[in-house]
């Protein structure tokens, strides 16, 4: 596996979950810390959150700095929430500029593109022509290597693969489409399933915990979310030819839930199985792909 020796400098992953910064030397994280987002914060306060995060890292203006959010970046580098349930605050705003006079200059880029960046060229899909990441995470999010480049779109949407529907989801998504895949997959989705079924202040992990006890109402939970998550899988395949997806993101690297997608896959005709991998960066992936994006080196 490739690794990046020159790969020096900061990084920010603001996630629907948490926000961590990091300090990076020759592509290794060596020093991180992490806060929880505020999901109702403005930009100012997010941005605020993450110089503090930096400050203690040791960071200075005009040191290499990548960020990478979650959210939509689009071209001229306004950021805007594409599920307005998971960050209600931030409007659309220009992030790079807000970034550059509060704390340096950085490029900005949607953290699950950060994290493809990253497997692709130091992780799990090393040596994939056509490969795609998804995360399952606070929401679905992922991104798509098509000939080797990571695909990406003026308005910043390529790449939301959560945001396609799926025949698993019956409810309005936080994007206003109704049946997401993000809508019955994501930990969001797991979490509003639970209280459904009567189960009001577990959270994700809990949930887990039970469908590994055998409890049927976890079960399904867990089962509906992966099923749906594999057969984002194969129409992905399907639509771009990708050779192999990979899984990362706390729930989809969460113990068991890539061998329940995996097995969903397996009920599809060969063809629209693509090779399931794990995500080998897991949360240092978006760290590390906020840097390459940065530095280019990629
Ligand atoms: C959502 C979307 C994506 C993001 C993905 C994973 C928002 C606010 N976010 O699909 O941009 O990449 O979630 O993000 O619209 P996370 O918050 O789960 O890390």
């Amino acid at each position: 596996m490739m690794t990046i020796s020159d790969l020096n400098g900061f990084a920010v992953d603001l996630g629907g979950t948490k926000t961590a910064a990091a300090r990076i030397r020759n592509g290794t994280i060596v020093e991180r810390n992490q806060t929880p987002t505020e999901r109702y914060a403005t930009p100012d306060k997010q941005v605020a959150a993450m110089g503090n995060l930096l400050d203690r890292l040791g960071y200075q203006r005009g040191d290499t700095l990548g960020v990478a959010v979650t959210g939509r970046v689009d071209s001229s580098g306004v950021w805007h929430a594409v599920n307005r349930q998971t960050l209600a605050k931030i409007g659309s705003v220009g992030i790079g500029q807000k970034i550059n006079s509060v704390i340096g200059s950085a490029s900005v880029t949607n953290d699950a593109a950060a994290a493809t960046l990253a497997e692709a060229t130091l992780g799990s899909g090393v040596g994939f022509e056509n490969f795609g990441y998804i995360t399952v995470s606070t929401g679905v999010g992922g991104g798509l290597v098509l000939c080797r480049r990571l695909h990406q779109s003026i308005n910043g949407l390529a790449g939301h693969v959560g945001f396609s529907s799926s025949s698993h989801a019956h409810e309005m998504c936080g994007s206003g489409r109704h049946g997401t895949v993000e809508s019955i997959a994501s930990g969001n989705a797991i979490a509003r399933a639970a209280i459904k079924a009567g189960y009001k202040g577990l959270d994700v992990r809990a949930v887990f915990e039970q469908a590994a006890l055998g409890e049927d109402w976890a079960e399904t939970i867990v089962e509906t979310s992966a099923n749906a998550v594999a057969n984002l899988c194969a129409d992905l395949a399907t639509i771009l030819g990708l050779q192999a997806v990979a899984l990362g993101g706390s729930i989809g690297m969460a113990t068991g839930y890539m061998e329940r997608v995996r097995a969903h896959l397996k009920q599809l005709p060969n063809i629209f199985q693509p090779k399931l991998v794990r995500s080998t960066l897991g949360s240092d992936g978006p760290l590390l792909g906020a840097l390459l994006q940065e530095t280019g080196k990629y």
